[in-house]
């Protein structure tokens, strides 16, 4: 599924716009632009699906560091810092992963 078949493609290229700038990337600000903040938990969930690439369940270090990438090809890739820094946010549980759970908290927490 195309992330633009759950967020609206003008929300997701300002949002990915955003951050364009290195080591800038804020993923409260980033969720809240892309229309992400506010949104039900199914939608959150698909929005998950689609960046968990390899369909492992879990988005790992790898696909975090390609988070912007999952929602527009022209997304950059996040340095090492900044996949660090999210990773550290959503990982509740301390597994060098976000599930979906996860994932869904760290949406509600913008
Ligand atoms: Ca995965």
């Amino acid at each position: 599924m195309p992330m633009t078949d759950v967020l609206a493609a003008a929300d997701i290229s300002k949002a990915v716009g955003a951050f364009a700038a290195a080591d800038s990337f804020n993923y409260k600000k980033f969720f809240e632009l892309v229309g992400l903040k506010g949104k039900a938990k199914d939608i959150v969930e698909k929005v998950f699906h689609i960046l968990d690439q390899d369909r492992s369940g879990f988005i790992e270090e790898d696909e975090l560091c390609l988070i912007l990438k999952g929602f527009t090809t022209e997304g950059r890739a996040l340095s090492a810092k900044e996949t660090k820094a999210l990773l550290a946010a959503g990982d509740k549980d301390g597994d060098g992963k976000i599930g979906v759970d996860e994932f869904v908290k760290l949406v509600a927490e913008c």
